[in-house]
């Protein structure tokens, strides 16, 4: 089916999603923080019944359509070993029936016993992927592991289709959260007022590199507020903005997305990428222990972390409405047992 968004009419759609994602106000949390400003979530984590959902399935489902018409039967990915992006695509290639083959890197410089059993890894495997893993370091990049596995699924006889890290790299990438900004454009209309800011996490860069793209339509795309999670922002900001000059070409956007549009926060991505600082994990805490919401530490922990710190700091004007984009990732929670052993 074509999409429903104006933006991308002329873009197939795929349905992965139960539809829009709730909005929510968090109302312990926004009383905490002394009432300045109001926090509301946009609940992506909710938002599919494949495999526990999140922020991968709204970009899959521009992607999906394409994959189904190159012919291919195996979906090929890559990610860290509790990389959700690598869980949501074993997911779309169960749903859609064709097979799944990830590349799980050693990314993260963290030790737990059983951090390569549990959480996101565990649900692949389960799914029926064929999971490898490889030793190598963190880099959103296209990696030689990734273009080895796709030749090896030729080589076998099969028929790949590549989805980068994040699917962020790919022609349609940046589609799903242009989506994302019509939906709550539309929501919008509904609650009666419009947010003033938006806060998302950034690694591989099409989340945000699509609400950039899809809030320019309204001159709100400064309103997106980055928060670095790979520790890595050179690249990653680098990467939203070529993503969303892309993506803005693709739909047409009839403008220019510059430099100066991206706004990416590189104070709480510390002491590297899915390792949570001593902040991180009261973030974590708090949110979970005022409004039952879980944030995970390699993510949203720290957007939840940088959104409540530049909250403290008075980096938005009072009055304020903040829409925090909860993108997913709770699974790998388990891989970080004996870090929450004592709560
Ligand atoms: C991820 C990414 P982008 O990669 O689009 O910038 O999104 C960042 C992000 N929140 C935010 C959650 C829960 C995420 O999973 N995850 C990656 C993965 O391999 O899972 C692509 C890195």
């Amino acid at each position: 089916m074509l999409s429903e968004f104006a933006m991308l009419k002329k873009f197939e759609r795929y349905p992965l999603t139960f539809g829009p994602t709730p909005i929510e106000k968090l109302k312990s949390l926004t009383d905490h923080l002394g009432g300045d400003v109001e926090i509301y979530a946009k609940r992506e984590d909710c938002n599919s019944g494949l495999a526990f959902g999140g922020n991968k399935l709204r970009k899959l489902e521009y992607i999906v359509p394409d994959a189904i018409a190159s012919g291919a039967d195996t979906l090929v990915s890559i990610g860290g070993v509790q990389s959700n992006h690598t869980r949501l695509v074993a997911a779309t290639a169960a749903k859609i029936g064709m097979k799944c083959r990830l590349v799980q890197e050693s990314w993260v410089p963290h030790e737990d016993a059983v951090y390569d059993r549990v959480g996101n890894i565990l649900l692949s495997r389960i799914m029926g992927a064929d999971v490898q893993m490889v030793d190598e370091g963190f880099d959103i990049g296209i990696r030689q592991s990734w273009e080895d596995a796709l030749a090896d699924v030729k080589a076998k006889g099969g028929k790949p289709y590549a989805i980068p890290a994040g699917a962020s790299v790919h022609k349609f990438g940046g589609l799903g959260y242009v989506g994302f900004a019509e939906e709550v454009r539309m929501q919008e209309e509904d609650l009666g007022f419009k947010f003033d800011y938006i806060v998302v996490c950034a690694v591989t860069g099409s989340t945000q590199a699509g609400m950039v793209v899809g809030f320019a339509k309204d001159g709100r795309q400064k309103n997106v507020i980055g928060i670095d999670a790979s520790f890595t922002p050179t690249q990653t900001k680098a990467q939203i903005l070529d993503i969303a000059q892309k993506t803005a070409k693709l739909i047409e956007l009839g403008q220019d997305i510059n430099e100066e549009d991206i706004i990416l926060n590189e104070d709480y991505a510390y002491p590297y990428y899915g390792v949570p600082s001593e902040e991180t994990k009261d973030a974590i805490r708090l949110c979970a222990r005022l409004e039952g919401m879980i944030t995970d530490p390699v993510y949203e922990g720290k957007s939840m972390q940088g959104m409540i710190d530049l909250i403290k700091k008075g980096y938005f004007a009072k009055g304020s409405k903040i829409l925090y984009a909860h993108l997913g990732g709770v699974p790998a929670i388990n891989g970080y047992g004996y870090t929450f052993r004592n709560g």
